[in-house]
């Protein structure tokens, strides 16, 4: 494959940055002009950002499938699509070719038609990373379904939210995953969500672990099953429905400042011409290589990284069932050793995590054949970017420092590997197409170099999210409300001398605990559900590993004698809520919280306590009861 929009040198990148911002619909045309369209579109952009009202490629009539998978079967037939590595590296690896991957996908499309899955009807996945989580995505998309992937760490209650929201009525997924020494009961955790699920009408259950499970009659089928029924009807071939490029390709939830979390929807077109785009461009991606990026495909880096961007560019996509300590630390470098990976991709909570094995685990395994590393998911600290890169990259790879959200689709700010300088602990620049600005919190554009502000996008790219499920609204007032006529990242941000971007993390109640997004809020609702518990408070504080760790200020009626136990109750409450990710590190029992005469709670003192920080509090003197924050100085955990 050619990639007519591969941007190859720095005088390249300059001039298409020009011209994305002279002509974005001439210079978006041309990068979507290389994709498979049935039909070509009417109009490149309609926007506002006021309602928003964002429509790329209108009028265009597509397939996505076709695109990460019909197109390539004629040159990339025996090539392989997927490299499976199993949780246990025992276990025999798999290969999927183009071809291979293609019959697989038509094969379980037809299965969700037969089992009533018709176009613009909500899927949700919930599995673990098999090969079969890409197959059923891309079969839903073959055939018009929205899929909504949930990561297999989730609880049954936030599952149970997720479908009710988005009253999704089918669900696929494994009896159980494998992830480390764990054994995690997926099809028992959907068991418990359906009970308050009536309206799901079928579950598609895979054979991974064989653990015993229930399977309820006239709800629940096996997945073997069903592939031999369709096996059986003949006709092997499952034409891909014609979707406009707007038409919502998936819905995936994310967690906000407030409340629950929210259904980020990505429509067809853009998404696909985007991550695409912006696969081929940073990792500077040459046909043929093996890109291997360790994201849970339950996040967003794992659907446009894994599963869309590289199968659309008809590349060889590696999928991790495991994590990277397990049977030891080693993990990572063993599956580049094995697949001769070209591009890795990977968090710097595991690049922390690893060194803190030292480098032993990397002895004797050949990494000779990287090329590109890339971080994603939090800001890399400088530390890790240079362990990563003498230990892993041998000083002869660029590191990729990509930035961007669930909601962006994909990649936004970022160096291209040996096209664009790297600096560590930067994200650099923005790809063509994309148009940072940095403002104050009144909203006033901060110019200039060497300055800090929020970030914000001032211009519609094709991946940028078209609204929230079930809640326009919400989407209006949590990306375009805060600055008119600009999309509000949630970030904080600096500009150095040369325009480099570096950022600094949330500005939000948002925290970012291992690259998870959890909002306070989320954590908070659910801790003030366990008995007992009067009010909470959490925030974030700085985690060797974990980037953010959980401390949770928590009144508790007076009630509890053991505050050990206590403690445990309510970690094993958030499990329950949310899902293992949002346990909190940290958990200090206070007898008040700091609040205004208005009732807020400071948290900014909160997280100066948390981060150890007492001797800067500020100004403590607006709070309603100034002695509080003296107590929880002395109580501090
Ligand atoms: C892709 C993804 C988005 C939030 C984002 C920011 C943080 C992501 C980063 C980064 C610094 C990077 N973030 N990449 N911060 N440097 N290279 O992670 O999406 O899960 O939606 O999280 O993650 O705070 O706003 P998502």
């Amino acid at each position: 494959m050619s990639y007519p929009f591969k941007i190859k040198s720095l005088e390249a990148y300059q001039a298409a940055s020009e011209k994305a911002v002279k002509d974005p619909e001439g210079f978006w045309s041309d990068v979507a002009g290389s994709f498979l369209w049935r039909k070509r579109w009417d109009t490149v952009l309609n926007w506002n950002f006021k309602e928003p009202n964002i429509e790329w490629f209108k009028g265009g009539k597509l397939n996505v499938t076709e695109n990460c998978l019909d197109r390539h079967l004629g040159t990339l037939g025996n090539t392989p699509a997927i490299i499976w590595e199993p949780n246990d590296p025992e276990e025999h690896h798999r290969v999927l070719t183009y071809r291979e991957l293609y019959n697989k996908v038509v094969q379980f499309a037809n299965v969700l038609k037969n089992n009533g899955v018709k176009k613009g009807d909500r899927v949700c996945i919930y599995m673990g990373m098999v090969p079969e989580l890409a197959i059923a995505t891309l079969a839903c998309a073959r055939i018009g379904a929205i899929h909504s992937v949930i990561f297999g760490g989730f609880s049954a209650q936030s599952i149970a939210d997720r479908l009710e929201d988005a009253h999704a009525e089918f669900i696929v997924t494994c009896d159980g995953a494998y992830r480390g020494n764990k054994e995690i009961p997926l099809k028992s955790v959907i068991d418990d969500a359906l009970v308050q699920c009536r309206f799901v009408k079928r579950v598609i259950v895979l054979t991974r672990t064989r653990t015993p499970i229930s399977m309820l009659k006239g709800r629940d089928v096996w997945w073997e099953d069903e592939i031999k029924k369709v096996e059986t009807m003949g006709n092997p071939d499952c034409p891909a429905e014609e979707m406009d490029a707007e038409d919502p390709l998936f819905i995936l939830y994310t967690s906000g400042s407030t409340g629950k979390p929210k259904g980020v929807v990505h429509t067809t077109g853009g998404y696909m011409v985007y991550a695409t785009y912006s696969f081929v461009n940073v990792f500077q991606y040459e046909q043929g290589q093996v890109h291997f990026c360790t994201a849970d495909i339950g996040w967003i880096t794992g659907h446009s990284y894994i599963v869309y961007g590289p199968l659309c560019a008809g590349a060889t996509s590696v999928i991790f069932e495991g994590v990277p300590t397990w049977p030891d630390a080693g993990r990572f470098w063993d599956v580049v050793d094995k697949y001769k990976v070209n591009i890795l991709y990977t968090a710097p909570t595991a690049i922390r995590s690893l060194m803190g094995f030292g480098t032993a685990p990397l002895v004797g395994k050949d990494l000779s054949s990287l090329k590109v590393l890339g971080s994603v998911g939090e800001p890399i600290n400088e530390e890790a970017w240079h362990w990563f890169d003498e230990h892993v990259g041998r000083k002869r790879c660029p590191i990729v420092d990509t930035w961007w959200q669930t909601e962006t689709g994909g990649i936004m700010i970022s160096n291209m590997a040996g096209v664009t300088p790297s600096k560590p602990s930067y994200a650099t620049l923005p790809l063509p197409g994309v148009q940072p600005v940095l403002v104050d919190e009144n909203g006033r554009e901060i110019e200039g170099n060497d300055v800090s502000g929020n970030l914000c996008i001032r211009f519609p790219w094709p991946g940028i999210l078209r609204t929230t499920y079930g809640d326009h609204e919400r989407c209006r007032q949590n990306y375009f409300a805060t600055y008119e006529n600009l999309y509000f990242t949630g970030d904080g941000c600096y500009r150095d001398e040369k325009g480099n971007y570096r950022i600094t993390g949330r500005v939000d109640d948002v925290l970012n605990v291992s690259g998870h997004r959890i909002g306070t809020a989320e954590v908070e609702n659910a801790i003030n559900m366990h008995a007992g518990v009067v009010e909470s408070a959490v925030v974030g504080y700085p985690h060797d590993i974990k980037g953010q760790g959980i401390y949770a200020y928590v009144i508790f009626d007076n009630t509890h004698e053991d505050d050990n136990l206590t403690k445990m109750d309510i970690i094993q409450t958030v499990s329950r809520i949310i899902g293992a990710i949002a346990k909190p590190d940290k958990i200090q029992f206070v007898s008040g919280l700091p609040k205004t005469r208005s009732g807020k709670i400071m948290r900014r003192i909160l997280r100066k306590i948390a981060e150890g920080e007492t001797g800067s509090l500020g100004d403590t003197s607006t709070l309603l009861d100034p002695s509080v924050v003296d107590e929880i100085i002395k109580g501090r955990v």
